[in-house]
C-alpha cells in the first residue's frame, strides 16, 4: 500500500472528480421546482407527494431529495414513520424562485449554457477560444451575437446575471463613497439590477444603463423600472458609439469578457468621455495578487475562457490597464467576498489644459496631482 497520506489525497481526488454530479443535483432540483413545491406546501411533504406535484418518478424523486438533504439544501422531518422533506434556510433564501434573493436563474443558466461549454474545456485550452461553435453550433467571432443567439437566450442571460446583485450589489457599491458622483452611467448595465441597487444606496444620483439596443429593449419590456425615476436607459455600442456624459462610469463584469487590447480601447474611450475628476468603477471577481487563487476566481477565469474572449484579473492587472488609459488615483477594495471594486479617477486638472494654460511642460509632475 502507499503512504499514510494516500487515502486522504485519493478521496480528495474522488471528491473533485464527482464535483459535476453535485452541480447537477442542484441544477435538476432547481429545474424541476423541488424548492418551490416545498415552499408552497403548508407543511413538509413526503417523496411521493413531491413526485406527484412535480410529475416525476417516485424512484428518481426519492434519490434526488435524499441527496439534497445530505447537501443541506433540504431537511428531513420525521412524521408518522414517513420521511418528510422541507426547505432549509439556505434553500428558502437562495433556491426558491420567488425569494427576493433567489439565485435560481443563475443556476439554470449554468445548467443550460455554461455546463455545455465546459464539456469542451480541453478543446478551449487547446485553441484558447470560447466553445459556442462546439456547444451550440453558432459562430462566435461576434461574442455577444453568440451569447444572445436567440431572444430566449438573451432573456436567460439577463435574468441569470442579475441574481448576484440582489445579494452582493449593495456591499460592492458601498466599498467606496460614491455620493459625490451625481450622474452615473452603468456601461453594459444589462437588466439594470446593479443600477437599481445604486439608485437605492445613493439617493442623490441619476443612473443611466447603457447597453446594446436589443438588451435595452428587453430590459424595458421584461425588467420594469418605470417606478424608478432616477434610472434611465441609453442604447449603444460602447466600442463605437458616443458614451453618455457622466461623472462616474461603472463597468461591472464587463472587462472580464474582453482581451487586454479590447479593455484598453474601452477604457481609453471612457477616459476621453470623462470630465476632469470623473471616475470609473470596475466591479469584478478579483484574483489574488499572484493570480493563484481564490479557486472560485480561477474557475470563473476558465469560465471566461469557455464562454468569452476574456479572463479574470488581479488588481495589478486592472491598475495597468487603467494607467495605460490615462487614469490615476487607482484604489482597490476587495469588499469581503469574491467581487471587488476598483475606483480610478481622471486627474482633476486636465494635463493638456494645464500645459496650454501655463505653457509649462511637466507642470502636473511638479505639483504632484
Ligand atoms: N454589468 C452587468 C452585470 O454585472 O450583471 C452585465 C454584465 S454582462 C457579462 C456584459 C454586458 O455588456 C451585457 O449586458 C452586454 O449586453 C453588454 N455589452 C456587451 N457588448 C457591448 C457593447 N459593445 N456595447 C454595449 N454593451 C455591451
Ligand atoms: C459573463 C459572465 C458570466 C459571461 C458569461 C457568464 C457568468 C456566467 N456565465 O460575462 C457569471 C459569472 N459567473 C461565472 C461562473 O463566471
Amino acid at each position: 500500500m502507499g503512504s499514510p497520506g494516500e487515502p486522504a489525497a485519493l478521496s480528495l481526488l474522488d471528491e473533485c472528480a464527482r464535483g459535476f454530479m453535485v452541480s447537477q443535483v442542484l441544477f435538476a432540483a432547481c429545474e424541476l421546482g423541488v424548492f418551490d413545491v416545498l415552499a408552497e406546501a403548508p407543511q413538509a411533504l413526503d417523496a411521493e407527494a413531491v413526485a406527484t406535484r412535480l410529475g416525476t418518478s417516485s424512484r428518481g424523486t426519492e434519490l434526488l431529495l435524499d441527496t439534497c438533504v445530505t447537501l443541506k439544501v433540504l431537511r428531513l422531518e420525521a412524521g408518522g414513520g414517513k420521511a418528510l422533506y422541507g426547505n432549509t434556510e439556505l434553500s428558502s433564501t437562495y433556491l426558491v424562485r420567488s425569494s427576493p434573493r433567489s439565485q435560481c436563474n443563475m443556476l439554470l443558466y449554468l445548467a443550460r449554457t455554461t455546463y455545455l461549454c465546459w464539456a469542451h474545456l480541453a478543446q478551449a485550452v487547446r485553441d484558447g477560444k470560447n466553445q459556442y461553435p462546439a456547444a451550440f453550433g453558432v459562430p462566435s467571432d461576434e461574442l455577444f451575437t453568440a451569447i444572445y443567439r436567440s431572444e430566449g437566450e438573451r432573456l436567460q442571460f439577463m435574468r441569470a446575471l442579475q441574481d448576484v446583485w440582489s445579494v452582493h450589489g449593495r456591499r460592492v457599491l458601498a466599498a467606496f463613497d460614491l455620493s459625490p458622483f451625481r450622474r452615473i452611467c452603468d456601461l453594459g448595465g444589462c437588466s439594470g439590477a446593479l443600477a437599481k441597487e445604486c439608485a437605492s444606496l445613493y439617493a442623490g444620483c441619476q443612473v443611466t444603463i447603457f447597453d446594446l439596443p436589443d438588451v435595452v429593449q428587453a430590459a424595458r419590456k421584461h425588467f420594469l423600472f418605470l417606478e424608478e425615476e432616477r434610472i434611465g436607459f441609453h442604447e449603444g455600442d460602447f466600442f463605437r458609439d458616443p458614451l453618455p456624459d457622466a461623472d462616474l462610469y461603472i463597468l461591472a463584469r464587463v472587462l472580464h469578457d474582453w482581451s487586454d487590447e479590447a479593455c484598453s480601447r474601452l477604457l481609453a474611450r471612457i477616459h476621453q468621455a470623462c470630465g476632469p475628476g470623473g471616475g470609473v468603477l470596475i466591479v469584478e471577481a478579483l484574483l489574488d495578487a499572484d493570480g493563484r487563487g481564490p479557486l472560485t476566481a480561477q474557475l470563473y477565469s476558465l469560465n471566461m475562457l469557455v464562454q468569452t474572449e476574456g479572463r479574470e484579473r488581479t488588481p495589478t492587472q486592472y491598475r495597468t490597464l487603467l494607467a495605460a488609459a490615462g487614469f490615476s488615483d487607482v484604489r482597490c477594495q476587495r469588499a469581503q467576498g469574491l467581487y471587488g471594486a476598483i475606483l480610478a479617477r481622471k486627474s482633476a486638472f486636465n494635463n493638456g489644459e494645464m500645459v496650454t494654460l501655463y505653457g509649462v511642460e511637466g507642470f502636473l509632475g511638479i505639483v504632484r496631482y
